[in-house]
């Protein structure tokens, strides 16, 4: 089994509620079990700043699928929650987005997949979650404390549960 950080983010519809029905579906789909998940944060919107705040959240699974399955799982379910990539625009709003985050230690550089995520370290969105979850956690050398240290985390706010 090896162990996968996937990150969630959406701003259409009821996030939340597409969030525990996501997940369910991402340990059924992967073959995966939950090992963690964050709370759901409220953040301000990223490189489209003109949008509805995001919520935002981070799980860790153990999973028996490769990164590439996992990736196409999880761009399976984002279609099934009603993403549709034809009609959004890069930054814009969407129903849910679910990104590989880490993958064990793994090292990707393909068109479709780059492992860790390339812009991790520039998103308080992602490691405020994953912080929660994991704090200790090193990626391409650095904590994921560390990391967050270096950004603003201005208007981040966790949501009151259940999550
Ligand atoms: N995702 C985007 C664009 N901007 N901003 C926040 N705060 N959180 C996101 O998940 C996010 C974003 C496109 O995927
Ligand atoms: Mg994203
Ligand atoms: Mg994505």
């Amino acid at each position: 089994m090896a162990h996968a950080v996937i990150a969630l983010g959406g701003n259409v519809g009821d996030v939340r509620a597409t969030f525990q029905k996501a997940i369910a579906n991402i340990c059924g789909m992967t073959q995966g079990a939950l090992l963690a998940r964050s709370s759901d944060y409220a953040t301000p919107p990223w490189g489209e700043v003109a949008q509805e705040r995001f919520v935002n959240a981070c799980i860790e699974i153990d999973t028996s699928l490769d990164p590439h399955a996992l990736l196409f799982t999880l761009q399976k379910i984002e279609t099934k929650f009603g993403r549709d990539r034809a009609k959004e625009r890069r930054w814009g709003p969407r129903t849910l987005d679910l990104d590989l985050i880490a993958y064990d230690d793994v090292s990707v550089q393909k068109p479709e997949l780059t492992l860790p995520h390339p812009r991790l370290f520039e998103r308080a969105f992602v490691l405020v979650p994953l912080a929660e979850i994991s704090p200790d956690r090193v990626i391409s050398g650095r904590s994921v404390t560390a990391a967050l240290a270096g950004l603003s985390t201005e208007g981040i706010e966790r949501l009151p549960g259940p999550v």
